[in-house]
């Protein structure tokens, strides 16, 4: 075997010189060298792929070291497995997270060209649907930022969630092309291929006197993984993302192909391709079936066998694996990899069924999203029992022998077995029960969240498995929805407390001294103001908006859903709207607003797509009444997503966080909003819940029925009509929708919304509506005093310190994956 001798291959890798001279020269070597053209006839997408090559070439060494460091001292770490991670765009982060932002800057006008111009090329991956992907995307941030091994496993979708238009005000999908120019951040290895199989049946053999099982499959896959770089924020750190990608295992038939049926020749290349090709554009509720579990299987197998035959030494003792690794399942799109990893260990590695699952037990934790029953997963036996049909076998004992514990327990109480059984009544695998016996830890994601997991959705698991549930309030990376989306405050931060916050953002705390300082106000106010004038430029880019910028900015962002009730901030607009317009109020009375909507609805959600068409409609009416000009503007810019999000988000003065108390896990948004100083309007719901415990309830305005009042009235039987009856704005302003006031005079256009919110009203919108008014009256009152609205703007972000995502993996790390980070 052949050793290295040249000193240069002996050494470590070499990153280039951290000077403008430095990286002009890198810089200028990978416009050459890496896509082949001369500067004077570079186009704009070859002067991003080279910049993002530089980044590159900067965070190498440091990445290749880190996984070698990994690897040789065998620390524990995170394997963090989800099916969606929304990371936004990675140039300005990965600039930050090496401090070479104003090197770069410099470099590119000393090569006569504008940062902001090949920066304003990036496609972000929208690898996720929503705050559950962003989620994902924080915390490998932060794991990075803490120094914690840890590698994040996921698909590589070839379309992210779809880019969002409007055609006469309606949602249209179109295709997220987002790889059509290639992507600077990604290194396949198409020679580290996992194949994956499928289908077909199980049998019995003789194994040296041994009888064992093995799953003889009927077609296969190919995984390819493609890594993907995740830096630490100013540590010197690099984690990996690896995403794999779908690849038949065979590329075509030649000869179908010579006998000239070209579709059939392909047949099995496209077949196996598909699982790889798109995202699920779903919220909250599964469909989609066969191909839906095709990907999970895929990226978790292929994650699985990664960590154990490739990552693990050869002559690994698998009895120490718990040791080594924690997969954490984030929600339960991930966990048919308990099955897969029974089957590794008792088919393949041939460990005895009980200490495959002893190791099993430890190796894996769930994280549950959701509290509404239809998002929680089910997979029909038959369904799972075809594709994967060993992994149906290992699930029927995995039940079998959890009953039998139960049984002992409790004996034979037949309506608990039933209740806990992981298959359900109607044969159905659930995915979030098989989660919870599997794993060490379950969390919730905000703590009240937790608290309804336990006692409502899973009791009889709570009472079973005393210490197995525990909280986990969710955060968010301060470095992109503070540092990069907001450098105005961030700079006022640092100059008010020092450096230091952005890693420790409890720190914040110390602006507190300054919420009654009245320069501290004057260039708090700038900042926002300052925001706004870039979130207008952007909007008025990009949609060719108009925002006026003496205007209360109250947003809500976030994906269509009817448990989020955008309907509720649509009947506050339309009541403000008919005060001026009937005359009963003057436009001076009302406080200049500007709404705005951010909202993708899932395809297949016909009730949220008519919404955004209502939303549409009464923006265009509103934006074009001459008696509410000045005073209200709806704006709707299509297609939210995190790049738009980081100018939204540090423009706002007022959040809108107004579901169903009892519906919504966590929320993520609220937490980015109150970082950067917007006020919250919301409900006792998900994280309003601590986050109004945190800013103190003169600094937050709540409204509506708390969850056991809402349990209440469900209970009581909840009536729609008689909150009609019991306020006549709430009455007029569904009037107005109906008497097609929005829709040209047709009042048919948005019947189905009116009458299901007459008739149905699932989550309480009406309800809730006297009070949410009551709030906002609120609002306008504190809005009115621009100093009291300041000081309560400061202390959102100064006493929001607790909701970065390092707190939230710290939370992790000690209560449920005990991963220290590697010094
Ligand atoms: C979600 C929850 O709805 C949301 O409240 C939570 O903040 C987020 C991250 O924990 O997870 N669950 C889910 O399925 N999606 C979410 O955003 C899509």
């Amino acid at each position: 075997r052949l050793q290295p001798t040249h000193p240069i291959a002996l050494a470590p890798v070499q990153s280039p010189e951290p000077t403008v001279d430095g990286f002009v020269t890198q810089y200028l070597r990978n416009l050459n060298n890496g896509r082949g053209v001369a500067l004077s006839t570079s186009t704009v997408n070859d002067r991003y792929f080279a910049l993002a090559a530089t980044v590159r070439d900067y965070l190498m060494a440091r990445w290749l070291e880190d996984v070698r460091r990994q690897r040789s001292t065998q620390a524990k770490g995170v394997a963090y497995l989800s099916a969606e991670y929304l990371l936004g765009r990675q140039l300005d982060n990965n600039l930050l997270a090496t401090g070479l932002t104003d090197i770069a800057a410099e470099a590119l006008v000393a090569c006569g060209l504008d940062l902001e111009d090949v920066r304003a090329l990036e496609v972000e991956p929208g690898l996720g649907n929503g705050g559950l992907g962003r989620l994902a995307a924080c915390f490998i941030d932060s794991l990075a930022t803490l120094g914690v091994p840890s590698i994040g496993y996921g698909i590589r979708y070839e379309y992210g969630i779809f880019r969002q238009t409007f055609v006469d005000g309606q949602q249209v999908e179109q295709a997220d092309s987002w790889l059509a120019l290639g992507s600077p951040w990604e290194f396949p290895h198409p020679e580290a291929a996992q194949t994956i199989s499928f289908g077909g049946h199980t049998e019995q053999y003789d194994d040296e006197g041994v009888t064992r099982t093995r799953w003889v499959p009927s077609w296969n896959v190919l995984a390819v993984p493609y890594n993907y770089m995740v830096p630490g924020y100013h540590n010197g750190r690099v984690n990996t993302l690896r995403l794999w990608s779908a690849q038949a295992t065979q590329g075509f038939d030649l000869r179908v192909f010579n006998a000239g049926d070209y579709q059939e020749a392909v047949r099995a290349q496209t077949y196996a391709e598909n699982i790889s090709k798109v995202l699920y554009p779903e919220d909250s509720t599964p469909q989609g079936k066969e191909l839906r579990l095709q990907q999970q299987y895929f990226f978790v197998a292929a994650s699985i066998s990664d960590f154990v035959n490739l990552i693990l030494p050869s002559d690994f003792d698998l009895a120490k694996l718990p040791d080594r690794v924690i997969f954490q399942l984030n929600d339960t799109h991930p966990v048919i990899g308990v099955p897969e990893l029974m089957r590794v260990l008792v088919d393949e590695k041939k460990l005895e069924w009980d200490a495959a699952w002893q190791i099993t037990r430890q190796c894996f934790a769930y994280t549950c999203h959701t509290l509404l029953p239809e998002a929680l997963e089910v997979w029909p036996a038959d369904l799972l029992g075809r594709l994967l049909p060993r992994h149906l076998e290992i699930i029927y004992r995995i039940n079998d022998e959890f009953l039998d514990e139960v049984r002992e327990r409790f004996g034979d109480d037949e309506e608990r077995i039933r209740r806990m059984s992981i298959i359900s009544p109607d044969g159905a695998v659930r995915m979030a029960y098989l989660a919870t016996v599997a794993g060490s830890k379950v969390n919730g994601v905000a703590e009240l969240h937790s608290q309804l997991l336990r006692e409502k959705v899973l009791p009889d698991f709570d009472e079973f498995f005393p210490g197995k549930f525990t909280n986990v309030t969710n955060g968010v990376t301060p470095r992109r929805f503070i540092r990069l989306a907001n450098p105005g405050l961030s700079r006022l931060i640092t100059d008010t407390i020092g450096p230091g916050w952005l890693t420790d953002l409890d720190r914040l705390r110390e602006l507190e001294d300054y919420a009654d300082d009245t320069a501290f106000h004057a260039a708090f106010r700038a900042v926002k103001a300052s925001n706004k004038r870039v979130l207008a430029r952007t909007l008025a880019d990009r949609d060719g908006f108009t925002v006026a910028d003496d205007h209360l900015l109250d947003v809500m962002v976030k994906r269509l859903h009817e448990y989020k009730r955008q309907t509720l901030k649509l009947l506050h607009i339309i009541t403000e709207y008919d005060a001026i317009a009937s005359g009963r109020v003057t436009p001076d009375q009302v406080t200049p607003r500007t709404f705005v909507f951010g909202a993708k609805a899932a395809p297949g959600y016909a009730m949220a797509k008519r919404i955004i068409h209502l939303i549409n409609a009464v923006g265009s009416v509103v934006n074009s009444d001459p008696r509410v000009e000045g005073r209200l503007a709806v704006l709707f810019p299509p297609n939210y997503n995190v790049t738009l999000a980081e100018r939204v988000v540090p423009a706002a003065d007022l959040s809108e966080q107004i579901s169903l108390a009892g519906k919504e896990a966590s929320g993520t948004g609220n937490m980015k909003f109150a970082l950067n100083g917007a006020l919250t309007i919301g409900t006792d719901d998900g994280a309003n819940v601590e986050i109004r415990e945190l800013v103190g309830d003169e600094n937050f305005f709540l409204f509506g029925m708390s969850e056991p009042e809402v349990a209440d009235l469900q209970t009581r039987g909840y009536h729609p009509i008689d909150f009609v009856r019991a306020d006549e704005n709430l009455s007029r302003a569904l009037d107005l929708v109906s008497s097609g006031a929005f829709s040209g005079g047709d009042g048919s256009v948005f019947e189905p919304v009116v009458s299901n919110l007459i008739h149905h009203d699932p989550f309480m919108a009406l309800a809730d509506y006297t009070d949410y008014i009551a709030a906002q009256k609120r609002v306008d009152a504190l809005y009115a005093d621009q100093d009291a609205w300041t000081r309560a703007a400061i202390l959102n972000v100064a006493r929001c310190g607790f909701f970065s995502s390092d707190r939230s993996m710290r939370d992790y790390i000690d209560r449920i994956w005990h991963t220290p980070p590697l010094v």
